[in-house]
């Protein structure tokens, strides 16, 4: 789902225009990768209604081109769309696994029990899959490969016994129960589960089902969740089916939130979840990286975005050095891809316009370049007069400065003065 809305993103991003048509258009292609991903159609209708609506209706933000924002509302209803980051914290803890058959909780129990030894903690699988004679020995395995402490019984038939030796034997702080699958949750899982917990007193209880069953999460995160009350969610197999998404927003919109994914069969290949991560991912970290700092420079009092540390002699300095020798164009040639994906304001720095703010730069007075907050009214006036240029084009290079200076504050100020653009570059992910 996110590599197919990446690409009717990037189809949009690269149009010229962001028309009526084209936000159609972009909405549109929205619409079929959610519904491909096996999103609900009832939430997808929702969510591009409200894109359309807003991206087409509201006024646009001071500052914001059509086109950054209809992208900041996708980005938002996507995110929404898709739920909340997880908290985990890394302290002692007992996790016991639920699921139905092959959802991935014995080979979930090796990841988390990776994930929390890589944070220090001393860990430990319990084997209470006394069901199928082979979980035993798959457990057994996966806790050498993880450098786990384990306990089993390849006898034994009672999960509970099971689960009662494992806490006298084991002395580790996060403790993992693997438990046995069912092909629904009928009674006897219930029962079994329930019996667990009270001898485990588990703080987490996670339900781990697998992405090929799409929206149906829903459902299955609901009723483990009123009969286990399970404390999470964890989604397998995101490597490997295309329903991924739909999963994942059927999970958001149930009680039941999602703590971590499976990426692939390997025991480091589980994450964290976060919707911010994918959405990023979809919007192009460079755009959306311009696009925040616009909002947020919206958002902020002109004077306080002054008082960091990169000033107006820094600009023109960084200016300058961009000027010598075709920098910009080396720098141009140098990146992987072409240049329309760049942050706006880079994107508008053509040779001519460069050299309009150097001699506009030499206009200001010492003050006004130590704080061009003061930039205004009659002193425009004359420093548009002193450069030959317009007052709208000494009030673009202020807004560009602070665009600018906004986003410099937030890289090594060195770098930059040294007018080391393809270091602040890698430094935005560029
Ligand atoms: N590609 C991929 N495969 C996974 C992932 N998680 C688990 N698997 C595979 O899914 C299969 C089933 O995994 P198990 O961990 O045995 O599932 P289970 O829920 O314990 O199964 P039962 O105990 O039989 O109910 C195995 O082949 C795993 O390698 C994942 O995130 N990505
Ligand atoms: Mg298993």
């Amino acid at each position: 789902m996110f590599d197919k809305i990446k690409g009717s993103i990037e189809k949009f991003s690269s149009r010229n225009v962001a028309d009526k048509e084209a936000v159609k258009e972009l909405v549109k292609d929205i619409q079929r990768d959610l519904i491909r991903a096996d999103v609900d159609v009832g939430l997808v209708s929702d969510l591009t209604d409200e894109i359309k609506e807003e991206a087409l209706k509201e006024d646009l933000p001071s500052g914001l081109s059509r086109k950054e924002h209809v992208l900041k509302i996708v980005y938002d209803k996507l995110e929404n769309l898709l739920g909340e980051k997880a908290e985990v914290e890394v302290e002692p803890k007992n996790i016991l696994l639920c699921g139905l058959y092959g959802a991935g909780k014995t080979t979930t129990a090796g990841k988390l029990a990776d994930y929390y030894r890589k944070r220090g903690m001393k860990v430990g699988l319990i084997a209470a899959d006394t069901d199928r004679p082979a979980a035993y020995n798959q457990l057994k395995q996966i806790s050498e490969d993880v450098e786990a402490e384990f306990h089993g019984d390849p006898d034994a038939e009672d999960p509970v016994k099971v689960v009662e030796e494992g806490m006298e034997k084991l002395d580790t702080d996060v403790t993992i129960v693997d438990s046995a699958g069912r092909d629904s949750l009928n009674e006897r899982l219930k029962q079994q589960l329930s019996d667990m917990s009270d001898a485990f007193q588990p703080e987490e209880k996670y339900l781990v089902i697998p992405a090929d069953i799409g929206q149906s999460a829903r459902e299955q995160a609901e009723m483990f969740h009123e009969s286990v009350g399970i404390t999470g969610v964890i989604v397998t197999k995101m490597d490997s089916s295309a329903k991924g998404g739909g999963a994942l927003v059927a999970c958001a919109d149930s009680e039941a939130k999602v703590k971590f994914i499976g990426t692939g069969e390997k025991m480091g290949d589980l994450e964290e979840y976060d919707p911010v991560d994918f959405v990023s991912d979809m919007i192009g970290q460079p755009d959306l990286e311009s696009l925040l700092e616009k909002i947020e420079e919206m958002d902020t009092d002109p004077e306080a975005l002054l008082e960091g540390d990169f000033t107006m002699m820094d600009f023109k300095e960084q200016i300058e050095s961009v000027t010598q020798a075709g920098v910009m164009e080396e720098m141009m040639q140098q990146l992987p891809f072409s240049s329309n994906k760049l942050p706006d304001n880079m994107q508008d720095m053509t040779e001519g316009k460069i050299e309009n703010y150097t001699v506009i730069m030499d206009s200001m007075t010492d003050e006004e370049m130590k704080d061009p907050s003061i930039i205004k009214g009659s002193r425009r006036e004359r420093i548009a007069k002193g450069s030959a240029t317009d007052k709208s084009e000494v009030g673009e290079l202020v807004k560009h400065f602070k665009q600018t200076k906004n986003m410099m504050d937030k890289f090594d100020k060195k770098s930059m003065k040294r007018g080391n653009m393809k270091d602040m570059m890698s430094k935005m992910g560029l």
